[in-house]
């Protein structure tokens, strides 16, 4: 358990530890990750997840957008 924390804390400092690789989830490579390449990449996460990660309301997300989705549990790390 202590482990998980570590890792966890190690994500909010910065995207260093950021395991998924956004340009692979942004496979038309247009530097924002609809819907439909989010779920293509982790069919685990469901619509909420990406509305309340799109925190701008754009209807794609940034890779800053998908990286604090990320540290905040909204996303899986990978
Ligand atoms: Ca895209």
């Amino acid at each position: 358990m202590k482990k998980i924390i570590l890792a966890l804390a190690a994500t909010t400092f910065g995207t260093a530890a950021f395991a998924v690789d956004f340009a692979t989830v942004d496979a038309n490579q247009d530097g924002a990750v609809s819907a439909e390449e989010l779920t293509a990449a982790m069919p685990e996460v469901d619509t909420n997840a990406f509305l309340a990660a799109d925190t701008d309301q754009s209807g794609t997300l940034s890779e800053e957008e998908m990286a604090n989705a990320i540290d905040n549990g909204l996303l899986p790390a990978g």
